[in-house]
């Protein structure tokens, strides 16, 4: 019997703007009647009808909480809008990465839903999360989520076919018949066949196999929805030991971890590293766009130094060879990568924080390498960033240098001897009151017309400011203006203090603060926290953040 669509009256909710990376909240939020609903329903709207109807659309998410209850009512909600095909990844699992690979791949034509919270830990009490993206495999740019928060203000009905029988656990196509006479294909598809081909044509898979061998890896998953990705990379095509993939059953709350691939949160991976016995580690993030990496005995790369070797040794990684395409990083970012470029005669770009602002500039074919601090590396071989992805790529670097530069801590001292240091590091301010975290942006704010050319002393050393302002960004494709997207206090010697409020959180506010700077000195090269304290007192002097947070340390250090 053909399946009945019922249009469902429904109310607006005023909190479904979309933050940095889609609408994430608790899932209390979500379990409310009609949340999600409305949300899918404003995405469709936003969109349009002319791409949602008879076209394709990818589903999947990182099987946190509420993830199953997503799926089914967005599987029924496509159907009811008269979309003609629904490729959902088996259970309901596909990474941000591979959702993305998936749409470029079948060439989507209604592009993807992602459901996940990211590196916010999951469970009844904790995070859900929703977003689109678009036929180019990226999240979608702002013009299209300010159209999604402007419909979800004014939603109300939503469409929905109540009485479809809903299975993703098994591989294969099912067609349903909707009542309007339309065909609705179901097809769930191994959630890893696409992302692992695509791994294999870009890197040389056998050459990592046989540096594997003496090579040992420790790959902690955190319980997110890596696992599955890593065990058949890294244990089924490169062979490496099956205890080199750790914490590799995805988990609807993550086993209690926080999956943020940090110093702070992957704490257990860097203690275990610290232990010598293996020589390369990397943690991922709940939906596996996130990377951390260390060397052995705990060596941390920074992502800007990451993002900086990886693109200084491009040559070493078969899918870019030939290739000659510029570099960008999000403006928080250290600026390592600019070295390599202006080495290499490339341009580098500068753009606001959020992967959804280097998708335009891969289309044009401008970039084919980016990255952030916030642990996000990637390419153009997809539109978001790629945790997997970045750890093949150290390792393909690794595998490709001569012997004695088989360390991860080498090749970063080699990368820092040839191109100087960029010290970085960020202090978050978690779930402080939104009043405070507001008070805060609003005292810097206040202080940029009258703090260039500023003087300031701290730990015995003098810094003037050559530029104050609020970063704003103008696509170099589009056309299109973002204002607004953190405080940025330039000294004249090209050091960083920058503020911004992060756009990734659940509840409250959590204060980023960014501070970067850069030496060729060699003396300096192991004396981080001596070269960023200065400007650290500096920075929390102008913003008098302890003050207006109360709060004496930070929750997180990178
Ligand atoms: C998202 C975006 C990233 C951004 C990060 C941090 O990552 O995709 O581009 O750098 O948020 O954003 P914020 O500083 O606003 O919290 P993810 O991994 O959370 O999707």
């Amino acid at each position: 019997m053909p399946l009945s669509v019922q249009t469902v009256s429904t109310s607006a909710f005023s909190d479904q703007k979309p933050g940095t990376s889609g609408l994430r909240k608790k899932v209390k939020v979500f379990q409310q009647t009609n949340y999600l609903e409305n949300f899918v329903q404003s995405t469709f709207n936003a969109v349009g009808e002319a791409t949602i109807r008879n076209g394709h659309l990818v589903l999947g998410g990182d099987g946190r909480f509420f993830n199953n209850h997503a799926i089914e009512v967005i599987i029924k909600m496509c159907a009811a809008n008269g979309v003609q095909k629904v490729t959902v990844g088996q259970n309901g699992i596909l990474s941000t990465p591979a959702v993305s690979a998936t749409i470029r791949k079948l060439n989507a034509s209604a592009g993807g839903i992602i459901l996940t919270a990211s590196h916010n830990p999951g469970g009844p009490e904790n995070d859900f999360g929703i977003k689109y993206n678009m036929t180019n495999g990226g999240p979608a740019p702002e013009r299209i989520t300010s159209a999604i928060f402007a419909e979800s203000k004014i939603i109300t009905d939503y469409k929905i076919c109540p009485d479809m029988d809903v299975d993703v656990t098994k591989i294969g196509s099912t067609i349903f018949e909707i009542a309007s006479g339309a065909k609705f294909e179901l097809e769930v598809v191994d959630s890893c066949d696409v992302y692992v081909s695509l791994m294999k044509e870009i890197f040389n898979f056998e050459q990592i196999e046989s540096f594997l061998k003496n090579f040992k890896l420790n790959i902690d998953c955190l319980n997110g929805v890596t696992g599955p990705y890593a065990k058949r990379i890294f244990v089924t095509e490169l062979k490496c030991d099956v205890k080199s993939v750790v914490n590799s059953e995805p988990l609807e709350d993550f086993g209690g971890l926080h999956p943020d691939p940090n110093l702070t949160y992957a704490k257990s991976l860097l203690d275990v590293m610290k232990l010598g016995q293996h020589d390369f580690g990397a943690a991922f993030d709940g939906d596996g766009d996130r990377n951390m990496i260390l060397g052995k005995s705990g060596f941390f790369v920074n992502p800007n130094d990451s993002l900086a070797v990886i693109a200084a040794n491009q040559d070493s990684i078969p899918y870019f060879k030939g290739k000659s395409s510029g570099f960008a990083r999000s403006m928080p970012t250290g600026a390592a990568v600019d070295l390599v470029a202006a080495k290499e005669q490339k341009k580098c770009f500068e753009v606001p924080t959020g992967w959804k602002f280097f998708g335009n500039l891969m289309d044009a074919g401008l970039i084919n390498l980016c990255g952030e601090e916030s642990f996000g590396t990637g390419s153009d071989h997809i539109r978001e960033k790629d945790g997997i992805w970045a750890a093949l790529a150290w390792l393909q670097i690794l595998a490709d240098q001569n012997a004695e530069r088989q360390s991860v801590e080498k090749v970063v001292r080699n990368h820092w001897s040839e191109f100087g240091r960029n010290f970085f590091t960020r202090y978050d301010y978690e779930e402080v009151e939104s009043a405070a975290g507001a008070k805060l942006m609003s005292t810097v704010e206040k202080q940029l017309a009258t703090l260039k050319d500023q003087q300031f002393e701290a730990c015995g050393v003098n810094y003037t400011v050559s530029l104050a302002d609020n970063f704003s960004y103008k696509d170099p494709v589009d056309g299109s203006l973002t204002e607004k997207q953190g405080l940025r206090i330039v000294m004249s010697d090209g050091s960083r203090i920058i503020f911004r409020l992060s756009g990734t959180g659940s509840s409250g506010a959590t204060i980023r603060l960014y501070v970067d700077c850069y030496s060729n000195d060699a003396a300096l090269f192991d004396k981080d926290s001596q070269v960023l304290k200065p400007l650290i007192e500096i920075a929390l002097k102008i913003s008098d953040l302890v003050a207006i947070t109360g709060r004496t340390d930070p929750s997180v250090i990178t």
